[in-house]
């Protein structure tokens, strides 16, 4: 998959270049590349944004060097889906990132603190929030975006990995254990240690239902409905 970010701080998106995501973009899996949105405007001062017609506090970002932006992109991402983040958007799921997984490409724009000329969003095919909080830019969102849709995309996880975790379905993830069996008096269940893999299992969706039930009982009562 080829991700495109649009962005003003292109130097934020170092995380993206360590770990899974480099191990990925080395196995040709995933191409993120960065688009530094001021290499698009046409003047001396590289202005991305500007005073609001109608008055009002505060800058807006400037059209014309976002569709310039997004159109160079497109020459290199033909089938990507425009993402814009904003506070304003759908919030971001892990049904989203599926979704978003299966797109040939992506290219996400990074929202700004203070707001966007209204006419980008006609070339903007979702607008995407990635929680109901307000950040100082669009930055991190589209980190998280793009983490949380590229570790979807196959061969990108290790095979031992699982892509079945929590928020998969409407349940959070069962306890997990390592060494040593005993640590500070604390005991591994024993139930984890009798190699009987069908009562384990048994235990384990009975300890991600019972999990879910205290942690997000939003998620349990669609858990109970889609069982029903
Ligand atoms: C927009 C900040 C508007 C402040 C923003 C204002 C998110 C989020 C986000 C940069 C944008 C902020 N983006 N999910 N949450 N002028 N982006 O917070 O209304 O105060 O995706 S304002």
């Amino acid at each position: 998959m080829r991700i495109d970010i649009i962005t003003i701080f292109p130097g934020m998106f170092a995380p993206l270049e360590q770990s899974i995501l480099k191990r990925a973009a080395e196995k040709k899996l995933l191409e993120i590349k960065l688009w530094d949105l001021r290499d698009f405007t046409q003047d001396k001062h590289r202005k991305v944004d500007d005073t609001a017609y109608g008055g009002g506090k505060g800058m807006v970002f400037r059209c014309e060097p976002v569709f310039n932006a997004v159109s160079r992109a497109k020459n290199e991402n033909p089938c990507g889906k425009v993402i814009i983040t904003s506070p304003q958007g759908s919030l971001f799921t892990q049904e989203a990132a599926k979704k978003f997984s299966r797109e040939q490409g992506l290219i996400i724009i990074c929202g700004h603190y203070e707001g966007i000329d209204e006419r980008v969003f006609s070339i903007v095919d979702y607008e995407v929030s990635i929680g109901d909080y307000v950040l100082t830019g669009g930055e991190l969102p589209a980190m998280v975006i793009t983490d949380c849709v590229a570790r979807l995309i196959p061969g990108v996880l290790p095979k031992e990995a699982s892509v079945d975790d929590s928020f998969n379905g409407c349940l959070l993830d069962w306890p997990c254990y390592t060494k040593p069996e005993v640590f500070n008096g604390l005991r591994v269940p024993e139930i984890l240690l009798s190699g009987n893999h069908k009562k384990i299992a048994e235990w384990r969706c009975k300890q991600a239902e019972e999990r879910t039930r205290k942690k997000r009982p939003d998620l349990y009562k669609k858990y109970l409905k889609e069982k029903s």
